[in-house]
């Protein structure tokens, strides 16, 4: 379907696809092969309430099996825009300082940085993987709609038009990228807005030093209402079916070896039964 039957792309797109095409095939060897292989990788995301302990856990993931590559948030390309000026702008410092006047700017920003993250090719030590070969992301481009972008519109920092264009873009590329963007699975890191108050404390972001408890709380509830009740109104059909594995954080588990082995078995069963 890259041959311009219907006239859709120039001829200069066409070689560019083509080239596309062949570098893949030199790094991955024959091509059907190799869309086989990546058809068989799962894609899953890690969510949870911020300081909840996502990317704890994705390292926990990481060194638990080769065959789990884990995708970090791109949080420090928010913390260094660059402007082409002296010093690049730190734009998660502008939002939480100013977030009637920087909201929508860090969502569209945000949503672009995990765009970029979710559509990676997987490396190629997953391709070859024996057992189940999963590409695990911290949160995913679903996050930054139905958690952040929605509480900021509750939250009266992003406008009714603001929010109108954010839903047309962000449908617009999701259903665009289709199966590239879906999701098999969805781990849910679930404590107490309390406790990740805690843990954003003791990781002292310099960032989110003014974060309140209360701003936990209503992300927390937007945890729950799309991931627990279920009463989120979603706009992709295969998210709506997504399965969702909860996974209780409130407990210690960074330094406790007894829990990431329960939680590793948990997260093994899922791999396995989606
Ligand atoms: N943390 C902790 N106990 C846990 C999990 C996490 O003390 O069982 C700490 C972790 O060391 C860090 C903070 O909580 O200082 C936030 O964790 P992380 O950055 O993993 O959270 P995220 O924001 O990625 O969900
Ligand atoms: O999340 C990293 C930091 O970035 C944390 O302060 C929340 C913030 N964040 C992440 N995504 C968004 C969106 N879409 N809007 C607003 N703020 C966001 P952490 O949970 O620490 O990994
Ligand atoms: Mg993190």
């Amino acid at each position: 379907d890259l041959v311009p039957s219907r006239g859709i792309y120039s001829e200069n797109a066409v070689k560019q696809m083509r080239k596309r095409v062949l570098s893949t095939d030199e790094k991955y060897g024959n091509a059907g092969q190799q869309m086989h292989e990546v058809n068989r990788i799962k894609r899953v995301s890690i969510e949870g309430n911020i300081a909840v302990g996502k990317s704890t856990f994705a390292k926990l993931l990481r060194s638990a099996s080769k065959d789990w590559e884990v995708v970090p948030e791109p949080v420090t390309k928010w913390q260094k825009v660059d402007t082409s000026q002296q010093s690049a702008s730190n734009l998660l410092d502008m939002m939480y300082k100013d977030p009637q006047r920087w909201a929508y700017t860090f969502q569209t920003f945000s949503c672009m940085t995990r765009l970029r993250t979710q559509l990676q090719l997987p490396p190629q030590r997953l391709l070859r993987a024996r057992a189940t070969p999963v590409q695990v992301f911290e949160r995913s481009v679903y996050s930054d709609r139905y958690i952040f972008a929605l509480n900021m519109v509750h939250l009266g920092c992003i406008s009714s038009v603001e929010w109108a264009v954010y839903q047309d873009w962000h449908s617009f590329l999701v259903e665009q990228f289709g199966r590239r963007l879906e999701l098999e699975g969805i781990i849910y890191l679930k404590a107490p807005p309390e406790i990740c108050h805690k843990r954003l404390g003791r990781r002292g972001r310099d960032e989110e030093k003014g974060v309140e408890l209360a701003y936990l709380e209503r992300l927390h509830t937007q945890h729950e209402n799309w991931l627990v009740h279920r009463s989120t109104e979603l706009h992709f059909e295969q998210l709506k079916r997504v399965p969702v594995l909860v996974l209780d954080a409130s407990v210690e588990f960074a330094e406790d070896s007894d829990v990431q082995k329960e939680f590793i078995m948990q997260v093994t069963n899922f791999f396995n039964s989606i």
